[in-house]
């Protein structure tokens, strides 16, 4: 069954349509203090009764994966390092969903923010939501002037260089799993993010960002506060916005097929 509560009157978007299978996917690596919190968040969600929380285990030391699996989620195992990589096992897995849910691993993110993330998709308004922090609020100390200067160029590029009314590249998002596939996703590190942003723009899919709220991380940072280490993962991320510009994707069939 991949469609649930129709008889519960319990639909998300307008009209009576049913809600689709919803999946969050949390790709964790080494998220041992704060991994329960996001899976117990996300358990409380009314909007995931009846679809799954998916962890990603990225080959963590520190016992992630039991952790997770103990707070309830269905845990995924993905030895090839990288926050793409894990995203991509994550999407692979939730196979009886018709729509995903993106967010960390570190309890930066807001479960309460996900009727928020999804409502614009279950809508039919939008085909990839992207919780915004510029829009929504960003505590003291959750990003390093690194981060906040490397999105800012890099959401800067992409309304530049895809006409796409960008703000924010967070990790909190939503997208039909059929959309995603059809992306064909090749970054398997940082830039998977804005891969799927960029893609998505040059596929036509309709773009919606709302305002989340974004937690101080529990946690050690796996990028690390080093100034070499940003650099390289800012380049990542810029490098994948100027990459795809000219991209174009293969089948016609994402954005025309099911509308
Ligand atoms: N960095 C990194 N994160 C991974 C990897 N695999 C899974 N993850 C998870 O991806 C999510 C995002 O990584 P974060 O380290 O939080 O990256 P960030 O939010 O850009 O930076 P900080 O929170 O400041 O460390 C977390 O849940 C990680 O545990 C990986 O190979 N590298
Ligand atoms: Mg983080």
């Amino acid at each position: 069954m991949t469609l649930a509560d129709h008889h519960t009157g319990d639909n998300a978007g307008a009209g009576r349509r049913p809600r689709p299978r919803i999946a969050a996917v949390i790709p964790a690596l080494d998220e041992a203090p704060s991994i329960a919190r996001v899976v117990e968040g996300l358990s409380g969600q009314a909007l995931l009764a009846s679809g799954e929380i998916i962890v990603v285990d990225n080959g963590s030391t520190d016992g992630t994966g039991e952790i997770a699996r103990r707070a309830g989620a269905r845990v995924v195992r993905e030895g090839r390092r990288g926050y793409g990589y894990a995203c991509l096992a994550g999407v692979l897995a939730a196979r009886d969903a018709e729509v995903i849910v993106l967010l960390d691993g570190d309890a930066a993110d807001e479960p309460d923010d996900l009727p928020r993330v999804l409502k614009p998709l279950l809508e039919e308004e939008a085909d990839l939501v992207v919780g915004s922090r510029a829009l929504g609020s960003r505590a003291r100390g959750s990003m390093t002037w690194q981060q906040i200067f490397g999105n800012h160029l890099a959401a800067f590029l992409m309304r530049v260089l895809y006409g796409v009314r960008v703000s924010d590249v967070g990790p909190f998002r939503a997208i039909r799993r059929e959309d995603l596939l059809a992306l064909e996703m090749r970054e398997m590190t940082y830039g998977w993010p804005s891969e799927m942003i960029v893609k998505s723009a040059r596929t036509g899919y309709r773009y919606c960002e709302v305002p989340v709220t974004y937690h101080q991380r529990i946690g050690i940072s796996k990028v690390g506060d080093t100034l070499v280490g940003s650099l390289k993962v800012g380049w990542r991320i810029i490098s994948t916005v100027l990459r795809y510009s000219r991209w174009t994707p293969r089948k016609t069939n994402a954005a025309g097929v099911h509308r």
